[in-house]
């Protein structure tokens, strides 16, 4: 038996949540290495990126970071990509014809959960208001694009439905009724909430619930 592989990441939410929530769901033995908070607030990074960056043999040395074997990688949707091919091929879309459907929409939910944390990070009222006025047009999108489909791009659960998840969890983190006139989306939250692994996962002593940034930003959530 070889080792166990290792998700690498803080000790919160951010770009690795939705990692954790597929490999439960795959049932995936795996160490969720978390990196604490050691060093002062203002310098959290310090010990991770001292002692342990330079050590881990990565190309491009970051977290969250996935050693599995050979694989020795960073970046969070290409090692979600990556499980999923390797763990779980019926959560990655099959028909070549509409690949370009999924890596659109993997992009565009990308797009919305970077502009939440870079809020979080750079926090005061007005980017507040102007970041609810720019945002909710784009959930509007989604949940037009989700339309009838019981999940986000059709009849079967997609590793994209794990990052819409995670998404969408943290902005009900940051504004609780945010989706209270996007009802497809709550339905979405709740579905993707009641899958057996799922619930089992949010109810175990592993699950991690929070925060969802790290230390360093300003609006600690
Ligand atoms: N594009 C990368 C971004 C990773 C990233 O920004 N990591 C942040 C936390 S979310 C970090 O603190 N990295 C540690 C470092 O820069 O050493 C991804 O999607 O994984």
């Amino acid at each position: 038996m070889g080792e166990k592989p290792v998700l690498g990441y803080w000790k919160v939410r951010g770009f690795a949540h939705s990692i954790r929530f597929l490999l439960k769901y795959l049932n995936v033995e795996f160490e969720d290495k978390y990196y604490g908070f050691s060093s002062p607030p203002d310098d959290y990074r310090k010990e991770w990126r001292e002692t342990h960056r330079p050590t881990l043999q990565l190309d491009f040395p970051n977290i969250p970071y996935w050693i599995d074997g050979e694989v020795r990688m960073t970046e969070s949707i290409p090692i979600l990509r990556q499980i999923a091919r390797k763990y779980g091929k019926e959560l990655v879309p099959s028909d070549s014809s509409t690949q370009w459907r999924v890596e659109m929409v993997e992009s565009y939910i990308v797009d919305i959960l970077i502009s939440l944390h870079r809020l979080m990070y750079f926090y005061n009222d007005q980017l507040y208001q102007d970041f609810l006025k720019e945002q909710l047009p784009k959930f509007q999108k989604l949940q037009e694009f989700i339309g009838d489909n019981k999940w986000l791009l059709g009849s079967n659960l997609t590793y994209l439905d794990f990052l819409l998840y995670e998404t969408l969890y943290q902005h009900t983190v940051l504004k609780a009724d945010i989706f209270q006139d996007l009802p497809r989306l709550t339905q979405h939250i709740s579905e993707f909430e009641a899958l057996p692994a799922i619930s089992n996962y949010l109810s175990s002593p592993d699950f991690l619930k929070g925060p969802v940034i790290t230390p360093g930003a300003k609006l600690k959530i």
